[in-house]
């Protein structure tokens, strides 16, 4: 069994910044789960375009407020606690926040701890 809190990944090198969020990676590929468990906050103020090209991920906000709009369609809706959203067609998506966000996101494959997004907004393939 595996117990991990905030507090032993927060500052550690599973404490991963992009310039819009920030990502504390609580489970990560090597630990064998098949998928990774991220909290993550996204800013106030912030939109941040994104595109899982190799990934599936879900998202579920359990702090703040803000909106997704799903480039594909044109779409915009609202996020707010509670709210999960799933993008299993790796939709190209624009996420702003209002508030701060505070996301529980997991993917699909896991992430190995150190991913950023590139131009695209993807995080490149997994290697394990
Ligand atoms: C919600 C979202 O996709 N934010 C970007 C960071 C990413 N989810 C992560 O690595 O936790």
């Amino acid at each position: 069994m595996i117990v991990r809190r905030l507090d032993d990944v927060e500052g550690s090198d599973s404490d991963v910044s992009g310039e819009t969020w920030r990502s504390r990676r609580l489970l990560l590929a090597k630990d064998g789960m098949g998928y990774s468990v991220h909290d993550t906050l996204i800013h106030p103020g912030t939109a941040t375009r994104m595109q899982y090209l190799h990934h599936f991920e879900a998202v579920y906000c359990i702090a703040g407020e803000g909106e997704i709009e799903d480039l594909g369609t044109g779409e915009i809706h609202p996020i707010r606690a509670g709210t999960v959203y799933a993008l299993n067609e790796h939709d190209d998506h624009i996420l702003r926040a209002t508030t701060q966000l505070r996301m529980v996101c997991v993917f699909n494959p896991p992430v190995t701890g150190v991913e950023t997004h590139d131009e695209s907004g993807a995080y490149p393939p997994s290697t394990e």
